[in-house]
């Protein structure tokens, strides 16, 4: 690393998601979403833990805000839960919900802190799924109505979009290994919500714009699958990371950039679905330019062309799930790859960080990028004098953020990096087993505590510069 000074106007912020630290699921006139449903259902997440009460962020917002401005943060990026501004997913928005995001929105605007809001960080309203959930094109309607009220609404509240957080999770995880919510196992109907994500990306891109010109920003954020083979020699490995890597990777950039699916990943899927799907016009509606890409990278993951053992593992859930997630590679087998490892068990490799951008960077040339999410979990260790020492955590961001460095030195127009997350919140599947944070919560009193990497990372944007550690 050459020069450890970030780029003049680079963002540094952090990272949450509504139903990850928002609480209050039934209060204000908010309606229900599949994951009030999934995390209800008994032995779906860890401990049956739900985001119920969360990190009751919902009451405890302007608290949340003192934090962002006394970190520094020059950016905040969070999600708005549809179902508490439009609880049906279609219809009047309603107004506790509105008021609620407003006023949150006035206080980081107030601080001079830019909003980043996600339209869906996978919390879709419940009656939605009821029609078919993301398998039903007429969601993606229904998403582009909703973020068409959105800009309206807070059009000069929010000059930054994201339509979608991860639509891979959404996909495969929610309609394909069923360990997210909704919790479906149906592979056809997983590739009929890759393109309805799609679809409802490019719908919702086109209403923003629309309605703000080119006051809006317009982001997607995707989660790269940042592949290796077991063997680099292996041929039948070779094929095994193509295969991944048109399912996870390809069947989002592919359209979204280059305005077509992989022919690869249609021929990989041929058996399960004829794609009939993807109407006339959809491509260029989905193939339209946008401000930045964003992506999240959190470990990588190694493939091998060797027949699976029966799989434990690499599902995304916190139980083991006999569904795949990997539609069309299905005989593909995941390696363990070697660590140090993260409590989630996902391995610490920034080197994968700079790979996945630079790589980014060559294909996408025009497309400026921007790391929406990066951390990781450990088992904090609360000092006697109530002190956490996380120094694990500040040692993976001082690393991930010398790998952003790495990129940008070779070229990567990297626009700002988001830790994720604020704070300890709701991990999905594994409920609050996990922690992210960079303040650490009390979940039994809602108490917010500053862990270290939170000081070490308002002293990095103090001084705009990587510290050494230790
Ligand atoms: C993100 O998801 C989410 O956006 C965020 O809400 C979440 O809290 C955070 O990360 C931490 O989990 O295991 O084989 O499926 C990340 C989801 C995790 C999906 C790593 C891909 C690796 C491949 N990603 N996973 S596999």
């Amino acid at each position: 690393m050459a020069e450890a000074v970030f780029p003049r106007g680079f963002w540094f912020g952090a990272a949450t998601a509504a139903y990850q630290i928002e609480g209050a699921a039934a209060e204000g006139g908010r309606g229900p979403s599949i994951w009030d449903t999934y995390s209800h259902t008994p032995g779906a997440t860890e401990f049956g833990d739900t985001g119920d009460v969360a990190c009751d962020h919902y009451h405890r917002w302007a608290e949340d805000v003192q934090h962002i401005v006394a970190l520094g943060l020059d950016a905040y990026r969070f999600s708005i839960s549809w179902s508490r501004v439009q609880p049906g997913g279609r219809g009047p928005l309603n107004p506790d919900g509105v008021a609620f995001y407003s006023r949150l929105l006035g206080a980081l605007n107030q601080a001079g802190v830019a909003p980043v809001a996600t339209l869906y960080h996978w919390d879709l309203p419940q009656e939605l799924e009821d029609a078919g959930g993301w398998a039903n094109r007429e969601t993606a309607y229904a998403f582009a109505d909703y973020a068409r009220a959105m800009a309206r609404t807070f059009g000069d509240q929010v000059h930054t979009w994201t339509t979608l957080n991860e639509p891979w999770c959404s996909a495969f995880l929610g309609y394909a290994s069923g360990v997210h919510a909704p919790g479906r196992t149906e592979p056809a109907a997983a590739l009929a919500a890759v393109h309805h994500l799609n679809l409802a990306h490019g719908l919702a891109v086109a209403a923003i714009r629309e309605e703000l010109g080119s006051a809006a920003r317009v982001s997607i954020t995707v989660n790269p699958h940042v592949l290796r083979m077991a063997d680099p020699d292996s041929p039948a490995d070779a094929d095994a990371l193509r295969r991944i890597d048109a399912v996870a990777n390809r069947s989002f950039t592919g359209p979204l950039l280059r305005g077509a699916y992989p022919d690869d990943l249609l021929a990989d899927t041929a058996a399960i679905t004829d794609w009939a799907f993807v109407r006339p016009g959809d491509l260029e509606l989905i193939h339209q330019p946008i401000d930045w890409l964003g992506v999240n990278y959190y470990a990588t993951t190694m493939v091998s062309g060797v027949p699976p053992e029966p799989q434990l593992s690499g599902n995304g859930g916190h139980r083991a799930s006999s569904a795949s997630p990997w539609v069309g590679a299905e005989q593909v087998s995941f390696v363990t790859e070697p660590g140090p490892y993260t409590e989630m068990g996902w391995n610490i490799a920034p080197e994968g960080l700079a790979t996945m951008l630079v790589d980014h960077a060559r294909r996408f040339p025009t497309v400026p990028l921007m790391v929406t999410e990066n951390g990781a979990a450990f088992a904090d260790q609360v000092s006697p004098d109530g002190q956490i020492h996380d120094p694990r955590r500040v040692a993976y961001l001082h690393d991930h953020l010398a790998a952003v460095l790495d990129a940008i030195e070779a070229g990567a127009d990297v626009r700002g990096y988001f830790a994720w997350s604020l704070l300890d919140n709701f991990e999905w599947a594994w409920g609050y087993a996990k922690r992210f944070g960079l303040i650490g919560i009390d979940f039994a009193t809602g108490e917010r505590t500053w862990k270290d990497s939170a000081h070490w990372y308002a002293r990095l944007l103090r001084d705009r510069k990587l510290p050494e550690i230790g």
